[in-house]
C-alpha cells in the first residue's frame, strides 16, 4: 500500500497525480486535520506528528509513504529517514524546472512561511537558481480556503488576487508552488496571471519518483487499487464533503485521532 499523508486536504492534489500512474496500487492518504494548517507549527510538533503519522501507517502495511506537504518535508522528512525503514518520498518546490526554463530570469515561488524560510528552500535557491531572481510569497489564508472547500468565492479570489496581482508588475515568466494546496487554487491563479505565466507543480514529478521506486524496489501492487481516507479530525472535518471537489469523487472517511 502507498500512504500518504499532509497536515489536510493540500496533498490531494498529489494523490490525484499518483493515483492516475499507479491505478491498481492501494492508497491510504491521511490528513492532519486536528492540527492543520502546520505553516505556525514549530519544527518539534511537526517532527512529533510526522511519527505519529507515519508509525500509525506503517501498522496500517505501508510499503511507501508520501509526505504529500512541503512543510512536513521541510520539517520532518530527515527525522522520518532515520525512523523508518520504508522508502520515503518527500516534496519541495519546483524550483529547479522554474528557474531552468525562465527566459526572463526572474521568477516567484509560493509557499507557506514556514517553507519559504526554510533552509531546504534556500539550498534550492542556491543550487538551482544561479543568476535568476526568485521572487517568495506565502498565500496567507489560501491553505484554510481550500480546507473549507472554498476554491472560486470572492473571499478566496481577494486573498489569491492580494499576492498575485503584484506578481504581475515583476517580470516573472514561471510560479512554482510550493504548498501541496496550492495547485487547487491554480484557475485562480491563472485568471490572474493569464497564459504567459506557467504555474509549476511538482505533483507529476513525485508521481513519477513513486513508480520509479516501486519498480526498483520491486514492490508488488497487492493489485485491488483500494483507497483508504483518513482524518485525525475528531468530528470527522468536512472531508467527506470535500473529497468529490477535489478528486472528483466520493469515498467513505475514517476518523483516527492518533492523540
Ligand atoms: N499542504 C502543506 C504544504 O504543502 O506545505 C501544508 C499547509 C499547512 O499546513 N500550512
Amino acid at each position: 500500500m502507498i500512504a500518504m499523508y499532509d497536515s489536510g486536504l493540500g496533498g490531494l492534489s498529489v494523490w490525484r497525480a499518483v493515483r492516475a500512474a499507479l491505478p491498481a496500487w492501494p492508497i491510504t492518504y491521511l490528513a492532519d486535520q486536528a492540527y492543520c494548517p502546520y505553516g505556525p507549527r514549530s519544527r518539534e510538533e511537526i517532527i512529533d506528528r510526522a511519527l505519529k503519522v507515519g508509525h500509525y501507517l506503517v501498522s496500517q502495511g505501508a510499503t511507501l509513504l508520501v509526505v504529500a506537504c512541503n512543510t512536513a518535508t521541510t520539517a520532518a522528512i530527515g527525522a522520518m529517514r532515520e525512523e523508518f525503514a520504508l522508502p520515503i518520498v518527500g516534496i519541495e518546490p519546483a524550483i529547479k524546472p522554474a528557474a531552468a526554463m525562465s527566459r526572463t530570469g526572474r521568477i516567484a515561488v509560493l509557499a507557506t512561511e514556514y517553507t519559504l524560510a526554510s533552509e531546504r528552500v534556500q539550498t534550492l535557491l542556491d543550487t538551482h537558481a544561479d543568476g535568476v531572481h526568485v521572487l517568495r510569497r506565502a498565500g496567507h489564508g489560501w491553505v484554510e480556503q481550500v480546507e473549507a472547500g472554498e476554491l472560486s468565492g470572492e473571499r478566496t479570489r481577494a486573498l489569491v488576487r492580494q499576492v498575485v496581482e503584484p506578481l504581475m508588475d515583476e517580470n516573472i515568466d514561471h510560479i512554482a508552488l510550493g504548498c501541496t494546496h496550492y495547485p487547487f487554487l491554480a484557475p485562480l491563479i491563472q485568471e490572474i496571471t493569464g497564459d504567459g505565466i506557467r504555474l509549476y507543480d511538482p505533483a507529476e514529478a513525485i508521481a513519477r519518483r513513486v513508480a520509479d521506486l516501486i519498480q526498483q524496489h520491486g514492490f508488488d501492487s497487492q493489485g485491488d487499487g483500494y483507497c483508504r481516507f483518513i482524518t485525525t479530525a475528531d468530528d470527522g472535518g468536512d472531508m467527506a464533503l470535500r473529497l468529490p471537489q477535489l478528486i472528483g469523487q466520493p469515498y467513505p472517511v475514517e476518523v483516527q485521532p492518533l492523540v
